[in-house]
């Protein structure tokens, strides 16, 4: 089994570290990804859809969910999300031509770059097991087999459905309707390797596991600390918004161990200022915190606030805390008890700078913190969070304009597809109404999340595998354990725009089902459909592409999951055939309702259904398919908030989900409170002699997207396989700057031994990171997370603490 995905396509010996840079966006930002777009798209194309991006009546960006400005540029600029239309936009194909010319042992052999720089997936395509090469198949042929594999399945469970969030409010609803009609909730999605960490603590400590802010709450705070976020590469618009409440007197606090050039000085492109006087200086404080150090540092925060409290009075909330929240005297004691010795030693950073930081939270009319991953996937994230609520409720931050939390979330709609039903945990509630509105009865037992999912498929018992959207092989943690995994599984189904190493590494059969993209125009029904998208703040909106799609052939992510709907669970509304791409099609899917391979004892003949062979949901399949708004009525019917959802997202207009804590300061918890709690504190120990690394994203890629080859921010151009290390730590642990070395993740199994993973060949570059620390791109680097290091309570892989070694190389 190879060690890594194969690198022969990016010549890593070109890779090259020049200086850090200080300032984010400006022109070449600008320059760099016009370049991109013309490259993919040509120079019509380009302008044709970079005007349409995030614009009224437009389609929703799918670079990232942070939320649009309400006034909008002519064209809100954005490097990035102008690259992430490219690469969807593109005029590149792959299709039944390319599959007969690449045998599935080339395809392995490329890495994820190549994969993706091929272009867009055009048609269905099927790998037959023992297979070289993959072989066109009708829609209809492609449906029937996976009905038929799901038909064959002894039990629901042996079925893991996985999604990445770009999939549609409206998709992702009749998704989850279909797992559930199934029989299973095994609904695993890359949210349990994102902000899930977010969702626990949020939810157990405010009764809501969303952010509490809105984008004028970030324009009107005080204060803004931005941890673990690297927002000049992931959400560079989140720049606009921090400038904005720099301008109207904010101050901000950037806590990273990498100085990232985004925290520290922004060009806007869109105003004079920012292209001819050097930009806006953005953070005022940077504390270059240690590897899973803020749970200390928001500990610290804590207790200097209590101390002066105690001493001088007037820093708390004393109103808001009676009446809104419960726990208050245990934290007090909690943080009392902590140790400034230990707090400066889990953060790194001197109490004189912890106490200075505590003054200016002191200080702080409103303040509002925000964070990404580099708080959500430590051992200790839930409690790392739990703590920042904790921090934000002494001063009364939760609840009032300019305060709160803000999580800002990956993909762009990320947030949605949980609103929805997309959750392996569903509350009684949801099950409840959804019941209800298709008159069945869906399963109450969890399901899988993404790292139970694959311990499943490791140990055998999964034998169907479906991904809307993502790349499951190589955004998963402990690479080879998932590829083993995944080679086990009867067959793999990837619902998907652009071919990736999931497409590659299958089970022992394979189908793809390409689809269409946010950009795509999606016509259905004789009419042009638009679906709906979450953004990171609640604030809910239609998308509408309107590029010619990439082949007719495409169908969009509704109508498949509509199909397979009326195909597994026979069709009840009052056209009982599922109408096909064409007359053969047709003729194929009517065949197959009337002569059915027999089904278990006892089964419904007129259905492919599965575990509950008399329960399934009840609607008129095809005329959901053909007109979206009658899922958003279903939608309506079943979640709460969706009232007039029509309505409220016509003529590009925006609409915000119910937040109680938000709203009206009200608090969904156990016992209706903003809760305070107590959390030992936590932070990761580095054995002697070893790194902890955090694993994160260049600016030239997208997850496992991978753009280009360069990190620009950083310094970094040619090449990927580096490890950004302290200067120092390479001249103690013997190494030298450029030196080409393996990276070997030291891990104590459950049978007390250490187990040992190797990602080979990555050149040392000396960087401004705290010593001990270290950072390498992912997804390179996923073949060190063990499968069991994961987030306590949330169960997140720990992407950002992973213990290594470096060796030379013989
Ligand atoms: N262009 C582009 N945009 C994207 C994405 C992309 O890949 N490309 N991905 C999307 C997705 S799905 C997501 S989830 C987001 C990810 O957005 P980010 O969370 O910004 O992404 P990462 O690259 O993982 O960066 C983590 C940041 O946290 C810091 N960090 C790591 N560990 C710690 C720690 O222990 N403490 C603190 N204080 N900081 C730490 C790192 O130095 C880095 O700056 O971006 C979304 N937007
Ligand atoms: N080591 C490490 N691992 C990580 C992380 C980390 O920081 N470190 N981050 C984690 C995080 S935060 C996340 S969110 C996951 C990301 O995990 P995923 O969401 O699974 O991965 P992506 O790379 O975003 O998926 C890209 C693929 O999605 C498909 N696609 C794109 N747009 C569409 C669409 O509109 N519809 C459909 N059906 N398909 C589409 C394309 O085929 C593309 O190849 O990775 C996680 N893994
Ligand atoms: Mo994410």
């Amino acid at each position: 089994m190879a060690k890594r995905a194969p690198t022969a396509d990016i010549d890593e010996s070109k890779v090259r570290h020049s200086s850090t840079k200080k300032v984010a966006v400006g022109v070449p930002a600008v320059l760099h990804a016009l370049q991109i777009a013309n490259d993919q798209m040509g120079v019509k194309r380009s302008v044709e859809s970079l005007l349409r991006v995030n614009q009224k009546d437009g389609f929703d960006c799918p670079g990232c969910a942070w939320p649009e400005e309400d006034k909008r540029h002519i064209a809100e600029f954005c490097e990035n999300g102008a690259k992430a239309v490219a690469e969807e936009a593109t005029l590149r194909r792959v299709g039944a031509d390319f599959f007969a010319q690449h045998s599935m042992a080339e395809l392995e052999a490329h890495d994820d770059w190549w994969l993706g720089q091929q272009g867009r997936l055009t048609q269905p395509m099927l790998l037959e097991a023992g297979d070289t090469h993959y072989r066109p198949i009708t829609w209809a042929g492609a449906l029937l087999e996976i009905a038929r594999a799901l038909r064959g399945l002894d039990d629901p469970d042996e079925a893991v459905f996985y999604t990445s969030g770009r999939t549609s409010n409206e998709a992702a609803f009749m998704y989850q309707l279909l797992v559930r009609g199934l029989g299973t909730n095994n609904l695993p999605d890359c949210s349990n390797m994102c902000h899930e960490s977010s969702g626990s603590a949020l939810t157990e400590t405010i009764g809501i596991g969303k952010g509490t802010v809105s984008i004028e709450d970030v324009h009107e705070a005080d204060l803004l600390i931005v941890a673990g976020q690297n927002p000049g590469t992931n959400h560079p618009r989140m720049l606009s918004a921090l400038e904005k409440a720099k301008r109207n007197g904010a101050t901000i606090i950037a806590v990273n161990p990498l100085p990232e050039a985004g925290l520290m000085r922004f060009e806007n492109p869109q105003t004079v200022r920012g292209v001819a006087f050097g930009g806006t200086k953005l953070a005022d404080e940077f504390l270059q915190i240690r590897l899973g150090g803020d749970q200390a540092l928001f500990q610290a925060i804590g207790k200097h606030l209590l101390e002066i409290e105690e001493r001088d009075g007037g820093v708390l909330d004393h109103a808001f805390i009676a009446e809104h929240t419960s726990g208050f005297d245990a934290y007090t004691q909690a943080m009392a008890d902590v140790s400034w010795r230990e707090l400066v030693a889990a953060t790194g950073l001197p109490e004189s700078v912890l106490r200075r930081v505590g003054e200016t939270v002191r200080d702080s009319k409103s303040t509002i913190v925000c964070w990404a991953m580099g708080l959500t996937q430590h051992k200790h994230s839930v409690p790392t969070l739990r703590d920042v609520v904790n921090m934000l409720l002494l001063q009364g931050n939760i609840g009032r304009p300019g305060a709160g939390v803000c999580p800002v979330r990956g993909h762009s709609n990320v947030q949605g597809d949980r609103t929805v039903g997309i959750y392996e945990k569903p509350s009684a509630k949801f099950l409840d109404a959804l019941d209800a509105e298709f008159a069945f009865a869906a399963p109450r037992e969890h399901g899988y999340d993404t790292v139970e999912a694959i311990r499943a498929m490791r140990d055998g018992g999964v034998r169907f595998f479906m991904g809307m959207g993502g790349n499951f092989i190589s955004a998963t943690p402990d690479t080879e354990v998932v590829e083993a995994g995944m080679r086990s599984v009867d067959l793999t189904v990837q619902v998907s725009t652009k071919l990736n190493r999931s497409h590659v590494v299958t089970g022992k059969r394979a189908i793809i089902l390409p689809t269409l993209g946010r950009t795509d125009r999606d016509k259905r029904g004789g009419k042009e459909q638009r679906v709906s998208v979450e953004d990171s703040m609640g604030a809910v909106h239609s998308s509408r592409g309107r590029l010619a799609p990439p082949s007719e052939d495409l169908l969009s992510e509704v109508a498949i999951v509509a199909r397979l709907c009326a195909l597994v669970f026979g069709a009840s509304g009052p056209r009982p055939v599922p109408v096909g791409t064409g007359v053969h099609d047709r003729a194929e899917i009517e065949h197959s309702q009337v002569e059915r391979a027999p089904g278990r004892e006892g089964q419904r003949t007129d259905s492919a259904a599965v575990g509950h062979p008399l329960n399934v949901p009840q609607a008129d399949w095809t005329a959901l398919e053909d007109d979206y708004a009658l899922i958003r009525t279903h939608i309506q019917n079943v979640i709460p908030g969706f009232e007039d959802y029509e309505q409220r997202i016509d003529k590009g207009r925006t609409f915000f989900l119910p937040n109680g804590p938000r709203d009206a300061r009200t608090f969904a918890t156990v016992d209706g409170k903003a809760r305070f709690t107590v959390n030992p504190l936590e932070y990761p120990r580095i054995p002697k002699g070893r790194l902890l690394l955090q694993t994160l994203r260049s600016h030239d890629q997208y997850n496992t997207t991978i753009y280009g080859k360069d990190d620009r921010y950083r310094g970094i151009s040619g090449g990927r396989r580096v490890v950004l290390v302290n200067a120092k730590d390479i001249q103690v642990l013997g190494f030298a700057e450029d030196e080409i070395v393996d990276l070997v993740s030291e891990w104590i199994g459950p049978d007390g031994a250490v187990q040992e993973r190797r990602a080979e060949e990555f050149r040392i570059v000396a960087y401004s990171t705290p010593r001990g620390n270290a950072a390498a791109y992912y997804p390179e680097t996923n073949v060190l997370v063990p499968l069991d290091s994961v987030a306590d309570v949330s169960g997140t892989p720990t992407s950002k603490s992973v213990v290594v070694r470096l060796e030379h190389r013989a």
